[in-house]
């Protein structure tokens, strides 16, 4: 059993409606559990501004499956929620699932890199894993609750929880 770490992103199609799918979804994938989840936030969005703001959220979901397995069901959920992965890698996107992290597991091959690139640096991510995790600490040996209290909110706040 690994605990893997979803990071939940939308802001196009009533982002938090798009949320609220994809964590009902989430509940869904097989040989795994949900077993905690943050608060909705609302953020600005990160890359170009003329997109609207995004509602993003973290996960925890104890799995059984391999982190290539988990891609596969969260890509499947993305490409359900109508996402088209086109070259707009800094665009808007109706639903966004990340694996932040996977266990203490470093991977690094072309579909997958893990922990996340944009982790340690993204407010709309640290804080809400902050929330549900904040003693947790990342393979590269930075706390969270550290990395916190380093970053400016950049006017993230809690939109909503859900049951
Ligand atoms: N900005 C915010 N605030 N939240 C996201 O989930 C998000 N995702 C992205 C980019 C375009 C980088 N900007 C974002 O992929």
């Amino acid at each position: 059993m690994t605990l893997a770490y979803i990071g939940l992103g939308s802001n196009l199609s009533d982002p938090a409606y798009q949320i609220q799918l994809a964590v009902h979804a989430l509940r869904g994938i097989d040989k795994s559990k949900v077993s905690q989840l943050s608060s909705l936030y609302c953020s600005r969005p990160m890359g170009p501004q003329d997109q609207p703001d995004y509602i993003n959220a973290v996960a925890i979901l104890e799995t059984q499956l391999s982190a290539i397995d988990l891609l596969d069901s969260l890509q499947s959920i993305e490409n359900k929620a109508g996402r088209v992965r086109k070259d707009n890698r800094w665009g808007a996107r109706i639903l966004d699932l990340d694996i932040l992290l996977f266990g203490d597991q470093i991977i690094e091959t072309p579909r997958l890199t893990v922990p996340h690139y944009g982790l340690s640096e993204r407010e709309f991510v640290l804080i809400p894993l902050h929330e549900i995790r904040p003693e947790l600490t990342l393979p590269s040996g930075e706390n969270v609750t550290d990395l916190v209290s380093n970053i400016p909110s950049n006017g993230l706040k809690i939109h909503s929880q859900l049951a």
